[in-house]
C-alpha cells in the first residue's frame, strides 16, 4: 500500500518517466521508416516496362509540395495534389521551385523517350521527378504513382519505394465503347465511366451514339431525331439524350484526363431510331414505328435518296464542329437489310463526308468491303477474313475481337447481365491472348490498338456496368499498354488482388473471378 506522502513523492517521478517516455516516442517516430513497398514488388498495372529498385522511400508528408516545369502542366499538377489529399489529408503546395521534398512534374523534349506518351518516374529519398515529352505521358506518370501511393501499408503515414521506372505504351490507341443507344446513360454516369477508365491509361472513350434503340445526341438541324429517336430505349424505358452542351461536358472532362471521345453514328443498318425520326430517310417514305427490343440487322438508311447524304452531311458537320479528336466512327456493321452493292456504295459516300470534315473514319471490320482510303480504320470485332482484307489494302486495325473482349459477354453460364452469342469471357480468357497473333500474319504495326467494348442491351444501371467491366478492363489495360513480354498471368493475378481491394475502398461492384 501507498501511503500518501509516498504517492506526493512518485507523482513528480511519473511525469518526468511520462515526458521521457514522450520524447522517446515521438523521436523514435520521425526515425521509423514509414511502412512501404519496394518499387519492384508494386502492384501495377498495367505493368511498366522497366522498373528498377532504389535504396529507401520518399515519404509524402505535409512538407511536400509539388513543382512543375511549365504552365501547361497546371491542370496535372491540380490533379496529382487532389489526389494526394482524397488519399492521405495532406494539402501539397503547387509552385514552380525546386526544392527538397518535391515532387517535380517535367516536359523534357529528350529523344531518349520512346514516344510521346512515355515517361519517366525517379523516386529518391528527397525528390520524385516525373518526366516526359507530353502533358499525357506526365499524366501517366502521375496514375502510376498514385498506384503506388496506394500501396502505402498504413493510413496514418505515405511513402513510396525509391528506384525508377521507364514505360511506354505498346499501343498508341487503347479504349473503351460505352453503347449509350440500347440504354441510355446520364453525362454523370458517363463520367463515372471515364474515372473508372483513367487510373489504368485508357486513352479512347467510344461513345456508340445511335442505334436501332436510341438517337442520343442533339443535332439542331433534325430536332425530330432526340425528340423521337431519343424518347426510348431497350425496354420501352424513357431513353434521354444529350444536348450538344452536354456532349461537350463529357468530351472536356474525358480531355482533361487525356482521353479523347470518339463518337459513333451507326450507319446504314442500326438506324431505326432515325428512320423512326424522318419519314424521308424511308424508301417508302414511312416513318418507322420505334423499337424497344434486342434484334439486330433490320433496318437501313435508303441508300439512293439524295437526302440521305444531306442527311449525313448535317450530322457528321455538327458533331465533328464538337469532337476535337481525329476519329469519327461511322458504324457500318451488320447491315443485312442493305444489298453488298449498296453498302459499298453508301460507305464510299460517308467516307467521303467524314474526311470533308476533317475526320479520320472507323468503321466496323465490314467497311473494308468497300473501296477505303488508307487512312480508314477497320475494327476487327468479329470476321478474321475482314481483318486480313483491311490489312491487304494497307489498313490498320483496332482490335476488339468479340470472343475475347465484348464486355457485354457473360463471365460464365450463371451469369445474370449480359449475352453469349460470342461466348463466356472468364477473367483467363479476356488476359490469355494476343493481338499479334490472334490472326494469322496480322502483326503490331498493323494495329493502332485495342479497344473493349460495353455493349448495353442487358446494362441499365451503373452497378451493371461496374460489374460487367470489372476486372475484365483491367486485363485489356494491360494488352493495351504492356509490352508483349511483361504479359504474365500469374504476376497479373496477384497485382489484380491488390487492385481489386482499391476498388473495394471506391465502392466500385466487380465479378469475384474464381480464377484468382
Ligand atoms: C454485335 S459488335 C453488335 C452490336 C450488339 C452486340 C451485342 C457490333 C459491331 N454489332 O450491335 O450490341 O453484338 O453483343
Amino acid at each position: 500500500m501507498i501511503n500518501l506522502s509516498q504517492k506526493n513523492v512518485l507523482k513528480p517521478l511519473r511525469l518526468i518517466f511520462l515526458s521521457f517516455l514522450f520524447v522517446f516516442v515521438s523521436c523514435g517516430e520521425s526515425k521509423t521508416p514509414p511502412p512501404f513497398i519496394k518499387l519492384s514488388e508494386a502492384s501495377l498495372i498495367p505493368a511498366p516496362v522497366e522498373v528498377n529498385q532504389g535504396n529507401g522511400y520518399f515519404e509524402v508528408n505535409e512538407e511536400v509540395s509539388i513543382v512543375s516545369s511549365d504552365e501547361s502542366l497546371a491542370f496535372v499538377s491540380d490533379y496529382l495534389a487532389k489526389a494526394i489529399n482524397s488519399r492521405t489529408g495532406l494539402s501539397p503546395k503547387e509552385s514552380s521551385e525546386e526544392s527538397k521534398n518535391t515532387i517535380s512534374l517535367q516536359l523534357k523534349d529528350d529523344a531518349a523517350f520512346a514516344s510521346a506518351e512515355a515517361y519517366t518516374i525517379e523516386i529518391s529519398s528527397e525528390n520524385i521527378e516525373i518526366s516526359s515529352p507530353s502533358e499525357a505521358g506526365v499524366f501517366f506518370g502521375i496514375q502510376t504513382l498514385i498506384q503506388l501511393l496506394d500501396g502505402t501499408k498504413d493510413n496514418e503515414r505515405w511513402a513510396v519505394g525509391a528506384g525508377e521506372i521507364n514505360d511506354k505504351p505498346r499501343f498508341d490507341y487503347r479504349g473503351s465503347m460505352l453503347d449509350v443507344s440500347r440504354h441510355f446513360f446520364t453525362v454523370d454516369q458517363v463520367k463515372h465511366y471515364i474515372d473508372l477508365l483513367t487510373p489504368y491509361k485508357f486513352n479512347h472513350l467510344h461513345l456508340h451514339l445511335s442505334d436501332d434503340q436510341g438517337w442520343r445526341i442533339e443535332i439542331k438541324s433534325w430536332p425530330e431525331l432526340t425528340k423521337v429517336g431519343g424518347s426510348t430505349e431497350v425496354g420501352g424505358g424513357e431513353g434521354g439524350f444529350y444536348t450538344q452542351e452536354d456532349y461537350k461536358e463529357i468530351v472536356a472532362y474525358a480531355a482533361e484526363r487525356y482521353i479523347t471521345v470518339v463518337p459513333e453514328i451507326d450507319m446504314p443498318g442500326h438506324t431505326n431510331a432515325a428512320l423512326a425520326s424522318y419519314t424521308e430517310l424511308n424508301c417508302d417514305d414511312k416513318a418507322t414505328e420505334l423499337y424497344t427490343g434486342i434484334e439486330v440487322g433490320f433496318s437501313s438508311f435508303c441508300v439512293d435518296k439524295p437526302v440521305t447524304y444531306k442527311f449525313i452531311d448535317d450530322v457528321v458537320r455538327e458533331i465533328s464542329a464538337i469532337t476535337p479528336g481525329k476519329y469519327f466512327h461511322a458504324g457500318g456493321d451488320e447491315s443485312h437489310a442493305t444489298e453488298e452493292k449498296d453498302y459499298i456504295k453508301f460507305v464510299d459516300s460517308v467516307q467521303k463526308i467524314v474526311s470533308k470534315y476533317n475526320k479520320t473514319m472507323i468503321g466496323w471490320d465490314e467497311v473494308q468491303l468497300a473501296s477505303i482510303d488508307s487512312n480508314t480504320v477497320a475494327q476487327f470485332w468479329a470476321s478474321e477474313e475482314n481483318a486480313k482484307g483491311a490489312t491487304a489494302k494497307g489498313n490498320k486495325l483496332l482490335f476488339s475481337p468479340a470472343s475475347k473482349m465484348y464486355m457485354d459477354m457473360k463471365y460464365d453460364s450463371i451469369t445474370k447481365l449480359g449475352l453469349k452469342w460470342a461466348g463466356y469471357i472468364e477473367l483467363d480468357d479476356a488476359y490469355n491472348w494476343d493481338p499479334s497473333n490472334y490472326v494469322q500474319d496480322i502483326t503490331d504495326d498493323q494495329i493502332i490498338g485495342i479497344e473493349a467494348p460495353l455493349w448495353t442491351e442487358t446494362i441499365e444501371t451503373t452497378k451493371d456496368i461496374e460489374y460487367m467491366v470489372f476486372p475484365r478492363l483491367l486485363a485489356y489495360a494491360e494488352i493495351g499498354w504492356s509490352q508483349a513480354e511483361k504479359k504474365d498471368w500469374e504476376g497479373f493475378k496477384s497485382r489484380l488482388k491488390f487492385q481489386l481491394k482499391k476498388l473495394d475502398k471506391l465502392d466500385v461492384l466487380y465479378y469475384n473471378s474464381p480464377k484468382l
